[in-house]
Formats: structure tokens, sequence, C-alpha cells
């Protein structure tokens, strides 16, 4: 742990490296109390670089020897200036020998090499190979890897690395070795390896050229009931690629593996992907379908890193977000394939658009607002973000959005004849998709630019007699952290105009005919577009499936938005404006909650809800997400003062009036929508679950004996996790008398599953009937163990994000516990503890009394001598 003063790091800096490595051998004497690395690397001068030492980095290693072309290096011959190493007066090329050792089994933090139930794994990105080796840990030196690997035969049985296995054999002592080959340059993040005592799923799969390819998921042993999911669904994802991109796999070998202890949801090393066994575990007895969906998009999302991450990489950390914004893009366009159909395709956007609205809008507005491709950084690990991410991902889209698909894929494929191989920017994809396409895309680089989320407004005016519909949107942007003005962005608006009876209308603009949606192409501040021939007054549907990652500022009136929820033939149009249905709704009830608990519901929204909940023409998981109200998170963005119990009133009140009143049609549905036979996770069948566990969830927000025991008798019947996880939380939330002894059932059957046992923790963190003194009590259960980042996240993360009306109790109990664990995990993993700090980040916006406990809790985790860069970064900004 580092305790001086954190450097900034900013992108305008960058410089090549002073020297580039051609080859690396590593070996590896694998102990877990010291283990020995030999690094053998053939470096030259970059002739790029004006500068002349050779610099590597070291973090948490001790160095035993070093030797250059052969001749043992002294103490004069280089320095050590805190984790840089460096090398003056060295030859313009040569071969460097470095002799380090670690400890993994006292690697609580999760990077570099550490152990995690008793086997070896890696971690490597962003910076965790210099916790290995000396050396020149960034994205644009390239190498080509060796691997020696030796330890215990009986303890480490499996040893694996990046490529091919080339040679395997018994050392004589009880110990063995392998030798792996990865014949693909790489940067140094994407080294792996693992010793373990693992088992595997194996597969030999016939790639598009021919070519036969072994796949492989290893687990522990008694974990291979549940690894078909995985497999499947890297089949789905290796087949993709090769359809939809012309993407092969390039390797002869491609392998997963899961590890319980992993502070991401997964790693693209070359040919072994390291993953958190909540990504890739899974049966219908203990995954629900959210766990399905998140292995599916996972298993491909590193997969597709192959090519967009691996084979062109990043130049620097600054450009993280061209490899991940694409690959996200990349794995939310196969999940739309997988399902096929429009309206599934749909739900997958409406999920996408949830996950902005819920955390990235909140992000992008608060003190860590950074842009898609930020300008500086105190540690990278703090710019995993949803914003580097999903924000990406959304910038991505919007190439697709305004060149086509087939014009996306002329962009990706010269991007790949361009940069395969190399180390590139942003710029560089841009510049791909626009040399493609022969257009001009300098001003969308301010997607990569400017941080906050443009807000979008429209007025509109129908002119009778002339037949016209003028349509001017505004765009603006907040200020963030360090850019107090924003230019104009380029913002592919889709827009379609709905006549009276729902119908689109033939859209005419600049005298063409445009379809029933056009994009139209917002690059000012104000323009105007004119629609012609419109036969009639129009209700316009702006920003058709979520075309740019903005906020649409509506003038919708009641009845444009029933309209629009009732009609638009555009399925995420449809949902929004069930969404802005129910938004005003709430906004209204949480002043009023705030007073009084005297609230009220119109007919009007119960009647939209009655309608949607039974039109059996609509799938079920469209009519889930049409139902599903905005989180209380969502409702707190939109007020200018937080009152988090107020907002918590005002949508259980919600939920409560449409469980009593939709009573009788919330059960049919419950009904209507069981899935009898064998569990497939499926999206049909998934979607039916969601819907009656939605019901089941409405019915028991207005419990009584009826509701109770029907959600007890699915907790009791149910034969698989999605339903059961759900009929325990409705009981749950409900307060139900028999839900401590079906929380105690539940333990007793899963106590072996670690995973399932996380869900157990989880379920009771975020439930708002857990205060401060249950939680307490449920850090001190044996099963509790602060050092599992996933055990971690689903207890003590999940009470201070996900159950406000606890973690926001006026006595300020929530931050002191917030302050406390944050401190305490800090000194084991600092990359989840600055996680869990970010639960403040929004602390200026709740009420005074709020405010001030917040600060005082933040102050105390500022003021901790030791601190990680990672937690003091996140503290810092948010005071400032
Ligand atoms: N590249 C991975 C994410 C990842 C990042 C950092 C990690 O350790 C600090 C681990 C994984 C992905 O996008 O899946
Ligand atoms: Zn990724």
């Amino acid at each position: 742990m580092r305790t001086d003063t954190p450097q900034t790091i900013y992108r305008s800096d960058y410089t090549p490296p002073s020297y580039l490595v051609d080859t690396v051998e590593l070996g590896f004497d694998l102990d877990p109390a010291r283990t020995v690395v030999a690094n053998r690397m053939t470096i030259r001068r970059n002739p790029d670089s004006a500068q002349r030492e050779i610099e590597l980095v070291g973090e948490d290693i001790e160095l035993v020897a070093l030797r250059l072309n052969g001749r043992l290096l002294e103490e004069r011959d280089y320095a050590i200036n805190g984790t840089m190493l460096t090398i003056p007066n060295a030859p313009e090329e040569a071969t460097l020998e470095i002799e380090t050792v670690c400890t993994p089994e006292l690697n609580t933090t999760l990077s570099g090499l550490y152990t995690s139930n008793g086997n070896f794994f890696t971690q490597c990105e962003a910076e965790g190979f210099r916790r290995i080796t000396y050396f020149p840990d960034r994205p644009d030196v390239m190498a080509v890897y060796t691997v020696m690997l030796r330890a215990d035969k009986e303890r480490y049985p499996v040893l694996l690395s990046n490529g091919n296995l080339v040679e395997e054999g018994d050392l004589g002592d009880g110990r063995h070795y392998a030798k792996w080959e990865d014949p693909f340059k790489k940067p140094s993040y994407l080294f792996a390896l693992v010793a373990a005592r693992l088992v595997c799923q194996e597969e030999t799969f016939r790639l598009a050229d021919g070519r036969d390819a072994l796949l492989q998921v290893w687990v522990e042993e008694g974990n291979l009931d549940k690894t078909d999911y995985a497999m499947q669904s890297l089949k789905h994802s290796i087949r993709w690629d090769e359809e939809r991109y012309g993407l092969e796999l390039d390797l002869d070998r491609f392998m997963i593996v899961a590890t319980g202890d992993f502070n991401m949801g997964a790693m693209e090393n070359k040919g072994l992907n390291i993953f958190n066994t909540k990504f890739v575990l899974a049966n219908p007895r203990v995954a629900t379908d959210i766990d399905f969906q998140g292995i599916e998009a996972v298993v491909a999302h590193e997969y597709f890193h192959n090519w967009t991450g691996n084979r062109v990489t990043c130049r620097d950390w600054f450009q993280l977000s061209l490899k991940e914004g694409l690959t996200v893009f990349r794995d939310q366009e196969f999940t739309a394939d997988m399902i096929g159909t429009e309206s599934g395709r749909a739900v997958t956007r409406i999920d996408q658009v949830r996950t902005l609205r819920q955390a990235q809008f909140p992000e992008d507005a608060g003190p860590m607002a950074h842009p898609v491709r930020p300008d500086s950084f105190v540690e990278i690990n703090n710019f995993y973000t949803v914003t580097v991410y999903e924000k990406g991902a959304e910038v991505v889209r919007m190439y697709q959005t305004l060149l086509g698909r087939d014009g996306f894929r002329k962009g990706m494929d010269l991007y790949f004849q361009r940069h395969d191989g190399q180390a590139v920017t942003c710029d560089d994809f841009r510049l791909a998709m626009a040399d493609a396409n022969g257009c001009d895309l300098s001003q969308f680089e301010r997607w990569y630019d400017q941080a906050g989320t443009p807000v979008l407004r429209f007025e509109a005016r129908y002119d009778e007699a002339a037949r016209t519909y003028s349509i001017t949107l505004f765009q603006s942007c907040p200020p963030t952290p360090g850019q107090p003005e924003k230019r104009p962005f380029h913002i592919p608006v889709a827009v379609g105009l709905l006549d009276r009876e729902g119908r689109d209308m033939p859209l005419t603009l600049d005298g063409k005919n445009a379809g029933a949606t056009v994009v139209l192409e917002l690059t000012q501040a104000e323009q105007t577009f004119v629609f012609s021939n419109v036969a009639e007054q129009p209700v316009p549907s702006v920003l058709r499936d979520f075309s740019a990652p903005v906020i649409l500022q509506h003038g919708y009136s009641d009845s444009d938005l029933l309209h629009l929820f009732s009609y638009d033939s555009d399925p995420v149009n449809r949902w929004e404006a069930g969404q802005r249905l129910a938004m005003g709704r709430l906004l209204k009830l949480t002043g009023e909650a705030a007073v009084s608990d005297r609230l009220n519901l119109d007919d009007t929204f119960i009647e939209a809800m009655r309608k949607m909940l039974t039109d059996d023409s609509l799938d079920a998981a469209f009519r889930e997400q049409a139902l599903l109200l905005p989180t209380e998170t969502m409702i707190a963005e939109q007020l200018a003062v937080v009152d988090p119990l107020a907002v918590h009133m005002a949508r259980q009140f919600m939920r409560a009036n449409i469980g009593a009143r939709l009573r009788s049609e919330l059960l049919a549905q419950y009904e209507a929508n069981q899935t009898p036979g064998a569990y497939s996770p499926d999206a049909v069948s998934s979607g039916k679950r969601a819907l009656k566990n939605l019901a089941l969830s409405y019915l028991n927000a207005a419990p009584d004996e009826e509701t109770i025991a029907l959600a007890l008798r699915q907790c009791r019947e149910a034969d698989n996790m999605t339903d059961r996880a759900a009929s325990l939380s409705a009981l749950i939330h409900a307060r139900a008398p028999e839900a401590d002894a079906e929380l105690a059932r539940f333990y007793e059957e899963f106590k072996d599953e670690a995973l399932v046992v996380d869900k157990w923790f989880a379920m009771q963190a975020s439930a708002p009937t857990t205060d401060i003194a249950k939680v307490r009590e449920l850090m001190r259960h044996p099963a509790f163990n602060l050092r599992n980042p996933n055990r971690a996240r689903s207890l003590v993360a999940a009470y201070c994000m996900n159950n406000p009306v606890e973690f926001h109790a006026p006595n300020g109990s929530g931050y002191l516990f917030w302050a406390e664990h944050v401190t305490l995990l800090d000194a084991l993993n600092p990359q989840v503890a600055a996680r869990l700090a970010r639960a403040m980040d929004r602390w200026r916006r709740y009420t005074p009394e709020l405010q001030q406990h917040m600060k005082t809790a933040l102050q105390q985790v500022a003021g901790q001598q030791r601190l990680s860069n990672d937690v003091r970064e996140i503290v810092t900004k948010a005071l400032a």
C-alpha cells in the first residue's frame, strides 16, 4: 500500500516506450509462500522514442538478480525509484534477465499472481503484470511469450498458460512442468497462468475454415454439473463472430477457467480466459434466469475480446473504451441475435437503457464523471466504469445507427485491415468508420471527449394548411468536473410519427420517402426538420430504440404518453412512455410522501397498467419490462434534493396500489405464466417467469394471507432457483412471518454452493427489513468473509448500494458502517474497496441532515493515514 501523494496521469502526456520487447520467456517455480519468477526478454530501442533508458516497473516483488546481456548488474548500474526501475546507458539491443520473488498466498489484492482456495491464478489487467516481474507494463509494448510452469504435481495437477501447450513432463522431485507458447504478440496485461487442481468439460469444435479447436471449461471438482451453459455459450459466440463479422478463432485451443476469488466478471487473457465463478457455473437448481443471461453475455464478451482487444489492443489505458465499449456493443448484439425475435431484441435493448439510467447517468452527473476516453486518472482501476463500458457501447452503437449495419461492418473490416497486431486509439477506430464509409465523423469525436449526459428537447408544430410538421431539436450538456462548457454533439435522433389511430405515418423529409422511422442527425445546438405531406396532427415518437445516450426532456401530455404506450410500433419507446407515465406520478408522490401519509394514484394510470398486464398479444418479457417501475435510484436522479425515505414510500405505495387494485389480473397472470415441465433458460420461458414473479411481488406489496400462501407454496415447490429466489424475496419484502424459517431452510439446503450463499446474503442485505443491527449480525455469520469479493459485495455493497432506506438511516449509522468497511477492505483489496467507496458519489444530492453525516463519513475515510490510491482518488473527488 502506498502512502505518498497520488500522482495524476494525463492522456496528453503520452510518450512512446523507450524500448520494445520482442520475446519474453518466463519461468515460474510456483510455491504459495515463495514463487520465483525468471524473466528473460529480448529488447531493442524504439526508433519512435527520444528516451534512452530502459524503463521497467515492478510492484510488491523482490528483485533477486538483474542481468544485461549476461552481465550481472550491480546496484550502481540501475536505479529504483518507487515502482520504476531504470537502466541507463543500455545498448541498442539486449537480452535482459530478471529474477524476482513474490508471495501469492499473501496477495489479497487479487491483482498479479495470487492463490484462491489453494490454486494459483493471475490477473494482469490493467497493471498487474508488474506484480509478477519487472517489465514495461503498458499495453503498447507487445511481445511473444513462452512460459514454463513448474509446480508440485499432486497439489497442482493442471498447469495452464496462454496459447499452445508445447511440452510437459515430470521433474522427478514430485514436481512437474508444462511449457506454453503463445504465437501472437500481446501486451503484458493479457498474460495469464493457472496452476491448480481442477477438472474440465471439453469438446472439439469445427471452425468455419475447417480447423478443429479444443474448447475447455475448467472448474473445481464437484462443479462439472454446472459447465454446460458456459460451453454452449462459447460455441454460440464463436459461430456468431464468424457469421456476423467474419472473425475466426485464431488458436487451436481456447480455455475458460473459473475462480471463486475474482475482482471483476472475467478476463480475456489470450486463449486462457479467467472467470469469476459467477459467470461460469450454472444449473437450474442454483442459477437464476438472470445468471444464465449473465453467463451467456460474459462468455461472449471475453471471447469477442480476442479480436477487439487482443488482436487489436489499446495504445494506452485512456483508450480503454476502444476495446470495452466495442466489445460490450458486440456482446449486446450477440445477445439480441441469440433471442432472434424483434420483440426479444427490444427487451434486451430496454435492459441496456435501464442499466444506463440506473448506473451511468448518475456517474455522468456525479463527482466521478469522465469522458468515454478520460483525460486523466490517478488509478486506472477506477476507470473500469459504466461510462467506459456501457456509454462506450452506446457510442459504438451510434456509428451503426448513423452508417447502417453494412456501413458499420465495412468500418470494422477496415479497422482490422489497418490495425491487426497493433495498439491503437479511439481515433483510429473512428477514422476507420469514417474512411470505410466516405464520411466525416470529426464532430463525433466529442462523444469521446466530453463527459456528462446531453439533454435533448424538442418543440413541434403542425401546419394544417401546408400539411407540414416541423420538429425543432435542442441539445445542451451540463458542466462536469473540469469541463464547464460543452460543444454540441453529433446525435442520431430516430423519429417516427403516430397518427390518431396509433399507426406509423409514412414520412417524407426533404421531398424523399423516409419510411416509418427516420434518423435525424442533430449536429447543432438547435436544428429544425420539416416533414411534408403530413395528413393530420401526429404524436411524435422521438429517440426510437434509444438512438443516443441522452436525457430526452419531453413535453408530452398524459394523453400523448398513453397513446404511445398503447400503440408505438417501436417497442423501446412504447416501454419508455410507460416509464414516463410512472415517473411523473412517482415524483409527485415523493413530494407528497414527505409531508403526508395519505397518497393517491389515479385511475388512468392503473387502467394503462391493467391493459398492458392483460394484453396477451404481447410477449410476457415485454410486459414485465413495461410494468416494472423506475428504481428508487432513477427517481432520485430526477430530484434536486433527495429524501430517500420519501422516494421509497412513494414507490412502495405505487407498488402496493398496483398489487391491490389489479389483484385479480395479477393472480390470473400468475397462473397463466407458469412454466411447467423441465426448466429452460430460453427467452420465452424466462420472460414468463419474470412476469409471473413480478405479479407475485406486486401481490405481496399489498400482502394478505392469500398472497403470502402463494409465495410460500412457490418457495416450497420451486424446482429452479429463479422461482425459489423470487418467492423467498417476496416473503421477506412482505414481512411474512414465515420468511425467517424459509431463509433458514434456504441456507441449509444451499450452504455448500458459494454462489447461492451470496444470494442469501444479498437478498437480506437489500431488504428494507434489514437494519444496521441485522447487517452487523450477518457480518458475524460463519459464512461471511470480507476477503472474498463476491461475498463482500453480496453483503456490504448490497447494503450500501441496494438498500437505500436503511443505508440512509437519519442517524447516519449506514454511513459509518460504510466508512468502517471501505477502510477495512482497503487494507485487503483496494479495487473492491474503491467500488464500495462509490456508494457516496451522489452525497451532495441528499437532504442537508443526511449530507452532513455523509460528509463526516467521507472525511473519516479521507483522513486515514494509509489509503490506497484507488480509494483516495474516489473520496478526494467526492469531497472536491
Ligand atoms: N477486461 C475485462 C475486465 C477486467 C478488468 C480488470 C480486471 O482486474 C482488475 C479484471 C477484468 C473485461 O472487460 O471483461
Ligand atoms: Zn471487456
